[in-house]
């Protein structure tokens, strides 16, 4: 039975993955970070709990890691605990650079002492690309990295520490360079997550407005359990290798609303007012990423943005309805 260990395993991604590695016959662990209500910790956990080991880890605490490491000896890590709002980054710059660039190197260093044969995984993100786009329109495992948040310069600091990391020691660390993903467990101050919730809201006349920011901004939005299978399949690979997983499809925020509230009978202008308090101090455009190394290993999507969000809005309507 391999070993996986998860950082971050209550996140959106960790839920899912954990989901997924058991379903393949893996003993699961995953790393928690104390909260001061321990209840909300475990909602995306619900169809795991008490099939993986739960246990505290802090990416600021290299000793956290340290023990875990060396209690779990696991065969693949998946390091996808992070500060991963990059509108917050620019109010905890500090915070997110310790959790996402230090934290990393921490766990880096933690691999060197205890499992250098363990694989890593990495969960490097399209906000590293800021504004770089190549001249096909694309981004792609060659486009220069000029990050235009915190996060994304933590994320830049991440994914060449672990590329000279696999260099220098040999360690086997593949980068996956993930575009936006999102899902029914997506949290609700992400724009899809937002949209959906609220608009949902109004049809249930529970709110009647949605204060949003940059609506003429574009992603590349997946879903998050087709992305964790991308997770998973970089690692089976004989040698590490850095790789982009999108869609390959691009959409603005305003098409997101759009769509959304028309699925409700509803026209989004009646509801929506922008409010500067969402815009960043530096925007990131437009992401449209290319995908074709990953398709290659046999990797295609099996949602598309409008499956996808129509199962969020599903999902919303149900609970709320409750
Ligand atoms: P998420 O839902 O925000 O989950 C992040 C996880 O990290 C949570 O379990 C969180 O715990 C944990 N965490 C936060 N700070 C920590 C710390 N100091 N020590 C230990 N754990 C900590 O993120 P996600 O959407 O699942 O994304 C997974 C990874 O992929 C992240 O590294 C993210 O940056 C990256 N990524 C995501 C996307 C995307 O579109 N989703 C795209 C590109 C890259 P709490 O919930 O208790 O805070
Ligand atoms: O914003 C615009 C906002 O916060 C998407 C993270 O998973 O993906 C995610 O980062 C767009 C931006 O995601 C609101 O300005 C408008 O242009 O959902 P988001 P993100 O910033 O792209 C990357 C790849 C990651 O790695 C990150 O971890 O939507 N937008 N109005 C808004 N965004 C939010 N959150 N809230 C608004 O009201």
């Amino acid at each position: 039975m391999k070993k996986a260990l998860i950082t971050g395993i209550n996140g959106q991604d960790g839920s899912f993955l954990s989901e997924f590695l058991l379903e393949k016959g893996y003993e699961v662990c995953g790393t928690l970070k104390r909260n001061s209500v321990a209840e909300n910790q475990s909602d995306r956990l619900d169809s795991v709990y008490g099939k993986v080991k739960l246990v505290y880890a802090d990416m600021t605490d290299m000793s956290s890691l340290l023990f875990v490491l060396k209690d779990f000896q696991p065969d693949e890590i998946y390091n996808l605990a992070a500060q991963s709002h990059v509108r917050i980054s620019f109010d905890q710059p500090i915070y997110t650079s310790q959790v996402v660039a230090i934290g990393t190197l921490n766990l880096l260093q933690a691999i060197r002492i205890v499992c250098p044969e363990a694989k890593l995984y990495q969960a490097s993100s399209s906000e590293m690309f800021g504004n770089s786009i190549d001249s096909d329109g694309f981004q792609r495992e060659s486009t220069p990295l000029t990050p235009v948040s915190p996060y994304g310069c933590a994320k830049v600091f991440a994914h060449n520490i672990c590329k000279n990391y696999r260099e220098s020691y040999g360690l086997y660390i593949s980068n996956g360079i993930l575009f936006n993903h999102e899902s029914t467990r997506r949290g609700s101050n992400f724009v899809t997550g937002k949209v959906v919730k609220e608009a949902v809201r109004i049809k249930l006349g529970l709110t009647d407005q949605l204060e949003l920011g940059n609506l003429e901004a574009t992603r590349d939005w997946g879903h998050a359990k087709d992305y964790v299978k991308a997770m998973w399949l970089m690692l089976q690979q004989e040698e590490p290798i850095d790789m982009v997983c999108a869609t390959g499809v691009s959409n603005s925020v305003r098409y997101l609303c759009e769509y959304t509230f028309s699925k409700l009978d509803l026209d989004y202008k009646d509801y929506i007012v922008v409010d500067e308090r969402y815009l960043r101090p530096e925007e990131l455009n437009n992401l449209k990423g290319d995908a074709s190394k990953l398709r290659a290993l046999g990797w295609e999507p099996s949602y598309t943005f409008e499956t996808m969000i129509d199962e969020m809005i599903e999902f919303w309507l149900t609970k709320l309805k409750k």
